[in-house]
């Protein structure tokens, strides 16, 4: 355990993970103004003392590398110098006035981060939305959760996950679709691993993954599918209950429309089609169903193999047509539930934190929503504009064109996360004004910045975060922030004052503007008006709906299966099969897929600066089936070249039968800045869903070869990735 011994810690508090959605308790250590240790907090509802290895961690990646001071200069070629707030924030405020009168408030935009506090999320929103009158404002969650946040609205009406964690330990029976629950939700793998343990025989679990992930332990089935063929697999299931007579009839009658048409397409998908579809046996895919079909309470837990698709909606919408048929919501121990990837992606969808969402569930295309805004942030009516802003490719894109002028990028990395990493380089050299906020320097983004705003992080500031169980965290500020960095929001607050909007942000404190937050969520879904920074604090915890300052809290949503339509009824929507955008070819004959490691979060800014989980990946590598690798030629830990239609990378060669024939995986941690050809966002395509614009970041067609340099071999990996050219 890092950190020093708890004998010399002057003070305990508690706080809450910055990394991912589980959103656990912490009780951290403080000793000179420093977090010196953190541990679990028993205390708190979500996690009950439970924690993984990254947040134990964070004493080390808090101070190294830190942005300390704003900098500036007036073009990408020469070096920064620093500036005072005062004159960063002006600078940023005037060539935006200059940017909107010549070019209107289409050509500004914000890219933001669902590891924003709630409060950084409202005030950039509001600045963007109420007053620039643009509503560019995106965050990475696009990359991550929109087609989660898309699949509910269209299906029961609004967005908002309907179970809890407490549904864990009732369920029977758990769908895991798309997601490394072991690595990347531990604590959440963790709870259905003593589920499964405390009945056995009764509990099943159903793992489906092309890579027999660390989650793939602990199934009873695993059904290893080809890339991008869930929709095939999940039409099956339902095809196989419906002639099992293993659907919810009195459920689907009363509660729900268009089960017709669901009926007719899934008629479409028995097991043997699917079977083909996605090279799975017939009977695994009956055998899930069965199972799924027969369980007293069905839980079905997804994220990024579902989300991050061409039909990314339609995977998640078909999920729901599961539950649907078979009343598997609503109830102790059922529900379909999106494992959120950060710790406030769901504060920052509750926030209105996309472009087409205004705060409180409300949409930028709904006239009344716009009004209630606009009343409420005391703005004259059509204020607001009536069209969704550029989503986040769309939004690089843009830039790209020269459409787009000036971008505010905070609390995300796109340089090295966005797909095709080209586009995003070229959109930032093309704009004329790029304002990077981060609380590290350099990083692949922040080196490509004209203003670098310093940020405070996590135990230096103070607000609220949601977590995917709806439950809401107050996180104190625990020690002052280094050199000159500040809050997100009042840095927001600050350039909102600096362009002359004073009155309408006048916040000295995120308590505030949590307050005038809470306000819009009465009478939504989300609603909760009886929350504050004072409740939590004293409290602890809460789980939304909470609507009277003396509300409890509420477990799960939809218990009367009254769904958030306007006659109470939930939707099936058909779904269809289609593959990814780009399939093998002869040129590019394998599908690569890509995502996480254990022990590293995302570029790495935070977990990258910890030696000890370094370690156990130092560098790039790619996962292959013995039978791939012979094909091409490539022997277990050796260097391979990547390529695809949009780029080249290099990784080291896993070989392992746990991964299908036909797919390799690479991890996205590494940015051009480690190596170039580290980053695997140089392959990665920028097709999206039509629906949610959610980028294909789990498929793209590659063509893999030994990289026949054996004087390089010799060299240590991290000089060999630096120096090869291709
Ligand atoms: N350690 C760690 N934990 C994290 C993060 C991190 O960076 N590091 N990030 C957080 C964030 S923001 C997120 S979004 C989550 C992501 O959490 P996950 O979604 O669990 O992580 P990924 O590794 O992106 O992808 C999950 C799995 O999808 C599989 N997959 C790929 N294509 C398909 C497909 O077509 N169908 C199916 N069924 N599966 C497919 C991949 O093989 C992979 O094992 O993790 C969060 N937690
Ligand atoms: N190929 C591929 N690409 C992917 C994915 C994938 O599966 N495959 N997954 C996508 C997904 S799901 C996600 S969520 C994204 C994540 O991608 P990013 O959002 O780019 O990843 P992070 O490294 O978390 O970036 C957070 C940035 O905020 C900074 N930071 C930390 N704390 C604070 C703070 O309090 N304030 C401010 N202003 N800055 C702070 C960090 O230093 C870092 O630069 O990646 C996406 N990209
Ligand atoms: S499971 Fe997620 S929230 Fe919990 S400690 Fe690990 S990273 Fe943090
Ligand atoms: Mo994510």
């Amino acid at each position: 355990m890092p950190g020093i011994p708890t004998q010399n810690i002057d003070r305990w508090s508690k706080s809450y993970c910055p990394y991912c959605g589980v959103g656990c308790g912490l009780t951290v250590g403080i000793k000179d103004n420093r977090v010196v240790k953190v541990k679990g907090d028993p205390d708190h509802p979500s996690s009950r003392g439970d924690l993984c290895a990254k947040p134990i961690y964070l004493p080390d990646s808090l101070q190294t590398g830190r942005l300390l001071y704003p900098y500036m200069r007036p073009h990408q070629e020469v070096p920064f110098q620093r500036a005072s707030w005062d004159a960063a924030l002006q600078q940023a405020a005037m060539q935006f006035k200059q940017i909107i009168t010549r070019y209107g408030p289409q050509a500004v935009a914000f890219y933001g981060s669902g590891q924003f506090l709630t409060e950084d999320y409202y005030v950039a929103n509001k600045l963007a939305k109420g007053f620039l009158r643009t509503n560019n404002f995106d965050a990475n969650s696009r990359l991550c959760m929109a087609s989660a946040a898309a699949g509910y609205a269209s299906a029961l009406g609004s967005d908002g996950p309907p179970a809890a964690y407490e549904d864990i330990d009732l369920a029977d029976c758990f769908l895991l679709i798309g997601t490394n629950t072991a690595d990347c939700h531990p604590v959440i793998f963790d709870r259905i691993k003593q589920r499964k343990r405390s009945a056995p025989d009764r509990v099943k679990v159903i793992v489906v993954d092309p890579r027999e992930t660390a989650t793939a332990k602990i199934a009873d089935l695993y059904l290893p599918l080809r890339p991008g063929t869930d929709i095939a697999l999940l039409n099956a299931m339902l095809h196989v209950l419906l002639k099992a007579s293993l659907l919810d009839g009195s459920f689907i009658a009363q509660h729900t429309h268009h089960f017709e048409q669901v009926e007719a397409t899934v008629e479409r998908y028995p097991p043997e089609v699917a079977a083909e579809i996605c090279d799975l046996p017939a009977e695994l895919i009956v055998k899930a169903a069965l199972a799924f079909g027969r369980a007293t309470g069905a839980l079905s837990f997804w994220s990024m193999g579902v989300n991050q698709s061409t039909v990314g909606v339609s995977k998640n919408q078909a999920i729901i047509n599961l539950h649907l048929a078979t009343g598997q919501i609503g109830r102790p121990g059922s529900g379909p539930f999106s494992l959120t990837g950060q710790p406030n992606a769901m504060g920052g969808r509750e926030a209105g934190g996309l472009v087409h969402l205004l705060p409180g569930y409300r949409l930028i295309k709904n006239p009344t929503h716009r009004l209630e805004v606009e009343a409420h942030w005391g703005v004259p009516a059509g204020r607001i504009a009536p069209q969704p802003g550029l989503t986040a490719i769309e939004m690089f894109e843009a830039a790209a064109r020269g459409q787009i002028k000036a971008l505010w990028i905070a609390g995300t990395n796109p340089a090295v996360s966005m797909p095709q990493l080209d586009l995003v380089e070229t959109a930032l050299r093309r704009a004329e004004l790029v304002v990077v906020q981060d609380a590290y320097h350099p990083t692949d983004t922040t080196h490509l910045a004209h203003i670098l705003l310093p940020a405070a992080q996590w135990s230096e500031k103070a607000g609220v975060m949601t977590n995917s169980e709806r439950r809401l965290t107050y996180l104190p500020k625990l020690v002052d922030p280094p050199g000159e960095a500040r809050p997100d929001w009042q840095i927001f607050t600050c350039f909102a004052q600096a362009l002359g909007f004073t009155q309408a942000f006048p916040y000295h404190s995120s308590a505030e503007i949590f307050a005038e937050f809470v306000g819009l969520t009465q009478g939504r879904l989300c609603d909760y008006s009886g929350v504050s920074h004072a409740r939590l604090q004293d409290e602890g915890p809460l789980q939304w709906p909470c609507p009277t300052p003396t509300h409890p809290g509420t477990v799960r949503l939809y218990p009367e299966a009254r769904f958030t339509t306007p006659d109470g009824r939930a939707s099936f929507t058909p779904t269809e099969h289609t593959g990814p955008v780009e399939g093998p070819d002869t040129t590019y004959p394998l599908i690569l897929t890509t995502g996480r490691l254990k022990n590293q979060w995302h570029t790495m800014t935070r977990t990258g600066k910890s030696e000890s989980l370094r370690r156990e990946c130092p560098e790039p590598i790619i996962e292959l089936h013995p039978a791939d690798a012979a094909r091409w030629d490539i022997a277990d830990g050796k260097l391979v070249k990547v390529a695809s239609r949009r780029g080249a990378a290099i990784a080291r060669a896993c070989v392992t039968l746990k991964i299908k024939e036909g797919t390799c995986f690479m991890p996205f941690h590494w940015g051009r800045l480690l190596g170039y050809y580290k980053a695997v966002n140089n392959l990665t395509t920028t097709a999206t869903d039509p629906i949610s614009q959610e980028p294909e970041l789990k498929a793209c067609a590659v063509q893999v070869s030994p990289l026949w340099m054996m004087e390089l071999q010799r060299q240590p990996a991290s000089t060999v990735l630096e120096m090869v050219e291709l």
